[in-house]
């Protein structure tokens, strides 16, 4: 590394130095942290999204949010050159220079690391860094934060996109590196043209004049709300009811967004009993997850959710049903017919319902631990890979090889029989893998295909929602001592550690029919998840706070002197 470099960095660290007594750790999402004490993580993501990209030789992204997570957080986190996540190898790298305690410290971890990575380190090359925010008022300094630290690496340059979703984001550096045309409306314009491709393919003509073509989305008071606001108008097809848009006085995820629909059950602010048997959905803050729900006729707070795997489910049928219309045997050649492998991917967290009516519809079922990253690795496995967490984040994703094989075939049919039901399909599916996100879970796309597909189908929310019945289940959490005392096999399915706690765990579990029940450290709080599920909401809550009350004697405050 040049002395000129060198210096530079020893400087401008200078000016961002760590908080006293933080352990970071770059966890399920990127860092996640209160955002007074963040300045210095996110100046050093600032470097180290440079040297991704000087590695890579790719243009890298970088988002600021925390997500669901309360307003005073924030959060950062890099956007690798495939769309997806940042590597999973360079993450202990991110917590080495997160926690690195002095300047000094932080250039010997960079001087070892562009040795070991063998970075193109000369100030030669260049990185090209994509910047974007998510509305939290803290976003603006913290980005300037990140633009100090690719600044400090020679030839590294930020391309600010200001507020942006976090699936934008990552849309916006796939197209990028693939040649595309990386600006929102860009983005607006593919996902609303494919979503009217669906639409104008619908049997039987377009149904928009049906009452019930309007869906009311609560935005989180977040960028989600924001954006849809726009999206909405340039939209043919489908009426859009925005609330909670972040205009009012309303504060982000608070009482209101998709975590907060999921995990309490409740409806969010500004929805109540003069919404019964309307359509709704819900928008995390930073737009990656969406769930849906109704108000049922007897309840002003109460609702019937439609989660991610209910979303899954969805998506799963109508994938299904056009890959049967486009490959079935019939008088056409079948030379140019392919066994197209789908399947999908879960968490624990999954309804046990839900996993049972996949395998039941006959699909390939995997599970993963949780977070994003996971999923998205085993759903690239497949040719059709759709991978969704329950509470409402995820993706299809096409292979490269079945995007190319349906291209040609859909020629080939446009050719021979335009307008026969397989070309239709053929349209369909090209149409799905546009308007779907293909870099990582997106709360707008995934909106449009869920009408899309209702339309289609000719649908209520009801009738969706009565695809199977979810067992009751109940998530809490437990402040411990040190939660990275927990350690889990099995997609976090069985805790090893600490020693005795599976035990205890399963003899709770045995009480109560139907009963499942798993803990896991958070990846992104500082807090022990624990999820249940049993037969009765009544059993399925007793479960999970006597299990809750088993990791507060294990591990609680009260635990740390044994
Ligand atoms: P943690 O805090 O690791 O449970 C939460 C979600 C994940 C994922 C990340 C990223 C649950 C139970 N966990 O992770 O699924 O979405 O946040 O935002 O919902
Ligand atoms: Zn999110």
């Amino acid at each position: 590394m040049k002395e000129e470099q060198s210096s530079l960095l020893l400087k401008s660290s200078s000016l961002f130095p760590p908080p006293q007594g933080v352990k970071l750790s770059y966890g399920t999402a990127g860092f996640r942290a209160d955002a007074s004490i963040l300045k210095s993580t996110v100046y050093r993501v600032g470097i180290l999204a440079a040297l991704r990209s000087l590695k890579t030789q790719s243009v890298v992204g970088l988002m600021i949010t925390a997500s669901h997570n309360k307003v005073t957080d924030n959060g950062v986190k890099i956007v690798d050159p495939s769309g997806g996540m940042l590597s999973q190898e360079w993450e202990p790298f991110a917590d080495q220079l997160a926690n690195a305690p002095t300047p000094e410290a932080l250039l010997s971890i960079i001087r070892e690391f562009v040795e070991k990575e063998k970075i193109p380190f000369d100030g030669v090359q260049s990185a090209e860094i994509l910047l974007g925010r998510d509305t939290r008022p803290s976003g603006e300094s913290l980005l300037e934060a990140a633009k100090q630290g690719i600044s400090s690496i020679f030839g590294a340059i930020a391309l600010d996109l200001g507020i942006l979703t976090t699936p934008q984001l990552h849309w916006m550096v796939r197209a990028r590196n693939k040649g595309i045309t990386a600006t929102e409306p860009a983005y607006f314009q593919q996902i609303s043209s494919s979503f009217r491709c669906l639409i104008d393919l619908i049997p039987n003509g377009a149904k928009i004049n049906k009452p019930d073509s309007t869906v009311v989305v609560d935005g989180a008071d977040g960028v989600g709300g924001e954006k849809l606001e726009v999206l909405k108008n340039i939209l043919t097809g489908l009426v859009v009811e925005v609330r909670n848009s972040g205009k009012g006085e309303g504060l982000l995820n608070d009482g209101v967004g998709a975590d907060y629909v999921q995990k309490e059950k409740v409806v969010p602010r500004g929805f109540g009993s003069h919404d019964v048997g309307l359509r709704c959905a819900s928008l995390d803050g930073d737009a990656d997850r969406l769930v849906y729900f109704s108000v049922p006729a007897d309840s002003s707070s109460n609702i019937d959710l439609v989660d991610g795997d209910k979303i899954l489910s969805l998506f799963a049928l109508f994938i299904k049903e056009q890959l049967n219309i486009l490959t079935k045997k019939g008088n056409e050649k079948s030379t140019n017919n392919f066994e197209a492998h789908l399947g999908v991917v879960q968490t624990a967290y999954a309804n046990g319902a839900a996993t049972d009516y996949l395998k039941q519809l006959g699909l390939e079922v995997i599970f993963t631990p949780t977070g994003v990253k996971h999923l998205h690795e085993k759903a690239a496995q497949f040719d059709i890979g759709i991978y969704f967490e329950a509470n409402g984040h995820g993706t299809i994703l096409f292979s490269e090889s079945f995007l190319s094989w349906l291209e040609a075939r859909h020629n080939e049919l446009t050719s021979e029989s335009e307008g026969s039901e397989q070309q239709k399909a053929a349209v369909r599916l090209l149409a799905v893998s546009k308007l779907i996100n293909q870099a990582v879970g997106d709360a707008l796309s995934c909106l449009l295909l869920v009408e899309a597909i209702l339309q289609h189908m000719d649908w209520s929310i009801h009738k969706w929602s009565e695809l199977y019945q979810d067992l009751p289940s109940r998530q809490l959490k437990v402040k411990v001592v040190d939660r990275t005392a927990i350690v889990t096999t099995n997609a976090e399915t069985v805790a090893v550690s600490p020693p005795g706690i599976q035990e205890a765990i399963d003899a709770e579990i045995a009480k109560y029919p139907k009963g499942r029940c798993f803990i896991r450290p958070s990846g992104t709080e500082d807090v022990v998840r624990v999820y249940a599920e049993a037969a009765t909401q009544e059993d399925a809550d007793s479960l999970a706070n006597s299990v809750a009350k088993l990791v507060d004697r294990f591990l609680g405050f009260g635990s740390s002197g044994q």
